[in-house]
């Protein structure tokens, strides 16, 4: 019997194609899309996004026998879920098996950010510790109440971890949970009364640019922004003008507004600590993550159910 057609959008793990091989005949999306849509979009049932652009609906719409599409990553806001939902395709993507390894991210980003320690290593490496004597003094996080944007997944996991350095945690979100953490309505208040920021929040329509300048400028010159959720919910422009006239202290980020590209503006200022995205980049979690992406389109294949389908289409 013919195996159903797969598309691959982006990257995957050799163990991850020895599998979607053994039930899908695979296609890897190519340089020149227009040709390859115009012959095989036809054909594809099934898709895989890890990057590559996402699936926006123009490409859905090129697939018409499309039936899931896995996204590779527990946020999906790369693929369009309301066009998927009206063409009755389902969307997957990997949830909990990432929160240990991004929420570890979140706590080494504030740290790293708050002691210097990028700075530091420089220090060192440059040869000044030698020439001018002891680095700089830092500032500990002890007794510091710490604001989360999004106490979702990854976000508890982040409160829960945090308890070991002796911090406060409150948070910010639409509803009020169930938790021991205080609850802020409203995101500008929080900022006001917490010395640290972590945005945890997914990226989309209801979260653009919402850590705004007026968020920036409550947190104040002695606060740090940590995000690790994504770029788009913070407004970048107004970040880097906060940072360069210290009307924020420090920012850490892990995410951007346009990745891979970050603005030299960011690049060049010394309060600010960078990542390239890797807050979920341990060859342990990667594998959870590919396995579940698979399992998703398997399962499918075989039931007709997504294991992990996204909240908007848990009821297809
Ligand atoms: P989750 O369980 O769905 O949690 C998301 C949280 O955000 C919820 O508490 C939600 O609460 C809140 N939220 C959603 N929309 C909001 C809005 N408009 N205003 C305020 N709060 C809002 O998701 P998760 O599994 O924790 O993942 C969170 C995000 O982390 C992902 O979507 C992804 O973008 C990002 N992520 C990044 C990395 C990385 O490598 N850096 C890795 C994994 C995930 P309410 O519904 O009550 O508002
Ligand atoms: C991945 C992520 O880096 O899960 C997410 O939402 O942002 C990260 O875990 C990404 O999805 C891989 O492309």
């Amino acid at each position: 019997m013919s195996k159903p057609h797969m598309l691959l959008i982006g990257n995957a793990s050799a163990r991850s194609l020895e599998r979607l091989d053994a039930v899908f005949t695979v296609h890897r999306m190519p340089e020149d899309r227009d040709a390859f849509l115009a012959q095989h979009g036809g054909d594809i049932e099934y898709v895989m996004a890890s990057g590559g652009g996402g699936v926006p609906g123009a490409l859905m719409e090129k697939l018409p026998g499309l039936k899931i599409v896995s996204n590779y990553g527990v946020g999906y806001d790369s693929v369009d879920v309301a066009t998927a939902v009206r063409r009755k395709v389902v969307v997957s993507h990997t949830p909990n098996v990432l929160n240990d390894e991004v929420a570890n991210t979140a706590i080494m980003l504030l740290l790293t950010t708050a002691r210097n320690f990028v700075h530091d290593n420089q220090y060192l490496r440059s040869g000044r510790w030698a020439k001018d004597g002891d680095a700089p003094l830092s500032r500990g996080i002890a007794g510091c109440r710490v604001g989360i944007l999004g106490l979702g997944r990854i976000g508890l996991a982040t409160a829960e971890k945090l308890a070991v350095f002796g911090v406060d945690v409150v948070y910010h979100g639409r509803s009020k949970r169930d938790v021991p953490y205080h609850y802020y309505d409203d995101l500008t208040d929080m900022a006001r009364d917490v010395d640290i920021l972590i945005s945890i929040a997914p990226g989309g329509a209801s979260t653009l640019k919402i850590i705004n300048r007026e968020v920036m400028d409550a947190l104040g010159p002695e606060g740090i922004l940590i995000n690790v959720g994504r770029g788009s919910v913070v407004d970048e422009d107004a970040l880097i003008a906060a940072l360069q006239d210290g009307r924020l202290g420090k920012a850490g980020l892990d995410v951007f507004a346009n990745e891979p590209n970050v603005p030299q503006a960011l690049i060049d200022l010394p309060n600010a600590t960078l990542l390239p995205h890797v807050g979920s980049a341990t060859v342990e979690t990667r594998q959870a993550m590919g396995d579940l992406a698979v399992e998703n389109l398997t399962a499918f294949h075989a039931t007709g159910k997504a294991v992990t389908p996204v909240p908007e289409c848990r009821e297809m």
